[in-house]
This record gives structure tokens, sequence and C-alpha cells, in this order.
């Protein structure tokens, strides 16, 4: 279905109003602890906004006219999208907009990165600045409901988690009542630390940062007895953070990481979606980035029509779109090892289905 542009932009601005609404002021954002925690931006059902794109397919065109991929990241970490000294950008998540340049350029380099906050991300993609927004993001209801946005997979299962001084005597969260807590905000952690002390029967006082270098800047001073967010991101922090600090073993949400399109934009969700499910199924396969070109017109059916996709109609413009994929950024499995694996990050469930983990991808055929 069609929809003004309007329409369009006003339910761009109202968005807006509720994520800036939702997520404090920033002149907060390193200093006091305020009473309420906010919640994620997408959390009041109220605020049904139908955000749909009257562009399905307009952007896989847009982005070989331009010549490049516009991917929105975190930018700042590490493991999944974090900037070198030299400027090139690294992690899980820009592997993955690498991946989706490589389908449709076949140039992972054809990528721009737009660093994004957690409270600009989905401002960001709702407004088309960015092709696809692939930055530690959680794949929620609300956020495919509310804001307008389709997550396309799940790239890295994972769950808020805890860090506190390894000297402070916490041995779980249930030890934490009546502490201050570190929380990023814009976030789903917001909501999920809430509801988890809430269901252990004790309470604290958030303490709203806005981004990393405000969690080193309290949690050194001592202004916070605990940080909450996701586990893979307390791995990061405390891979660069000069202090000795432990993760707590609680799990206290389930956050599902992954790359978000817009709704509507369907053509283009499919080629985001797809890519991610070749890294799947190369891995499956037993294909790499050193072995795909040996596998090209294998014996077995179901490899070659994965590497020789003539049929599914999907939107990549060769058929040879998953060889693209895998010769520019590998398997999962090269992905994971590449990226989260020097962070020292347990694998858990972040394996294929045939090795205890739940990462299945559906067959292409
Ligand atoms: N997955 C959660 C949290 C994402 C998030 O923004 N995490 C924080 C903590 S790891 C972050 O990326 N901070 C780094 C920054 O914004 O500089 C969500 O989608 O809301």
């Amino acid at each position: 279905m069609r929809k003004h542009w309007l329409l369009r932009l006003l339910a761009v601005l109202f968005t807006f109003t509720l994520i800036a609404s939702a997520c404090g002021d920033d002149d907060t954002s390193d200093a006091d602890p305020v009473d309420e925690p906010s919640d994620d931006p997408a959390d009041d059902p109220e605020d049904v906004v139908d955000l749909a794109q009257d562009d399905g397919g307009d952007t896989i065109q847009a982005i070989i006219d331009r010549g490049h991929l516009e991917c929105g990241v975190n930018g700042q970490l590490l493991g999944f999208s974090n900037v070198e000294d030299d400027g090139t950008y690294t992690g899980l998540d820009v592997d993955y907009c690498r991946a989706v340049a490589a389908a449709l350029l076949d140039d992972p380099d054809a990528v721009e990165y737009t660093d994004l906050t957690a409270e600009t991300r989905f401002t960001a993609l709702q407004s088309g600045d960015i092709d696809v927004l692939i930055r530690n993001g959680t794949w929620t209801s609300s956020r495919d409901g509310v804001l307008g946005l389709q997550w396309a997979a799940t790239t890295f299962y994972d769950g808020a988690g805890m860090l506190v001084n390894s000297d402070s005597g916490f041995g779980s969260v249930a030890d934490m009542d009546g502490t201050i807590i570190c929380v990023q905000t814009g976030t789903t952690t917001e909501i999920n630390l809430e509801i988890y002390f809430d269901n252990l029967g004790i309470s604290y006082e958030p303490l709203n940062v806005a981004d990393e270098a405000a969690v080193t800047a309290n949690f050194s001073s001592g202004a916070c007895d605990g940080y909450v967010t996701d586990k893979s991101g307390l791995a990061s922090f405390k891979a660069t953070y000069d202090g000795d600090v432990t993760i707590l073993d609680d799990t206290m949400s389930k956050e599902p990481l992954g790359p978000a399109t817009r709704e509507g934009d369907e053509d283009f969700f499919d080629v985001v979606q797809w890519t991610v499910f070749a890294t799947f199924n190369a891995e499956e396969f037993g294909i790499t980035s050193a072995n795909v070109a040996d596998h090209v017109g294998s014996d077995n059916g179901a490899i070659a029509k994965f590497l020789d996709d003539q049929e599914s109609g999907l939107a990549f413009p060769t058929a040879d779109w998953a060889v693209r994929i895998i010769s520019a950024v590998g398997n999962y499995q090269e992905i994971y090892d590449r990226n989260i694996g020097p962070l020292g990050i347990p694998e858990g469930v972040n394996q294929l289905y045939t090795q205890g983990g739940i990462l299945y991808g559906p067959p292409v055929n």
C-alpha cells in the first residue's frame, strides 16, 4: 500500500518526539541519577505509528546507483563495530555491512559507515539517512510494530548482564539492593533492568549515561556500583577498561541482535535477511572464504543451487550472490572467530543448530 509523503514525514517527526522524550536530556547523561528510568523508545503500545515506506525495491536501486551502501553502526563497540587507528571499521556488525555491499555491488569496501548512538539510530533509518541499521540492536515487538522497522535476522543472541568492580563483594544481582546502576539511555536495557530488579524484589537508582565514555567516567569515579548492558557490550567494555571488573553470571533479558531495515522495503529486507542466512548455510556446507571457489558447480545439488541461485527470485542482482558474500566475509564461524573470539565470549547458542546452537539457515532452492 502506498503512503503519502506527508503522512510519512509526520510519522517520522512524531516518532522522533517519542524517542527524544523517552531518552531524556543529554545534559543529564553523565551526571545526576534520575528517579524514573525511561524505557525503550518503542515502549508505549498506545503510540502506534505506521511508518510503512512506499519504496519497496527502491533501496536496492539507490544503492546500486550511488555505488555504495549506507550502513548505520555503533562505531565504538569492540567486536561489533569499531574504528581502527587507520580509520577502517571492523567487527561482526561491520562484516554484515560488508556482506550486503558484496552481494549488491560485488565490493565489500563499498560501504559508508555512520556512527549512531542508541538514541539516534532509529530515526536515521526511518528518515532514509542510512539503508540498513546494524548496530547491536535488539529485535523487539515494539521496534517492529511502533517504529516501523523490520529485523531481518539475528546475528548474535545476547542477554543483558551486570558488570561490577571485582572487589565490590557482589556475587550476583540479588546482592545489589539499594545500589546505583549505570544504564545507557534509549536502550532495551533500561526496561529490562527495571523488570529484573522488580522480580527480585530489590531496588536501585539508575544513573543514565549516554555512551561508553560516560560509563568509564562514572565507573572509575565510583558514581555507580554496577553497569548494565548486553553481555557482549560488557565484554567489549571490560577489554578496554583500565580496572579490575567482573561480569556477574546473571543473564537479565533476551537480546537478539541483528540488522534492521525499513518496513515496506521488502526486496531489500530479503537481501539483508538472505545475506545473513548465506553465512549460516555456508558454515553448514563447510564452505569458507578460502574454499568457496572450489564448491562452485558442486555435485551436491543443494550446494550447487546455493552458489548459483537461478530460481529463488530474490532481488540480488546476480545468481552468485552467496559466492560474493562468502568470498568477502566468510561463513558465520569465520565472522565470529575474527570478531567475537578475541573478546572471549562463550559461543553459547551462537552456533549452528547442528552443533547445539540455534543458528539455522533456511534452504536456497
Ligand atoms: N541491544 C540493546 C543495547 C544497545 C546499546 O546501545 N548498547 C550500548 C551498550 S553496549 C552501546 O552500544 N553503547 C555504546 C555507545 O553508544 O557508545 C538495544 O538495542 O537497545
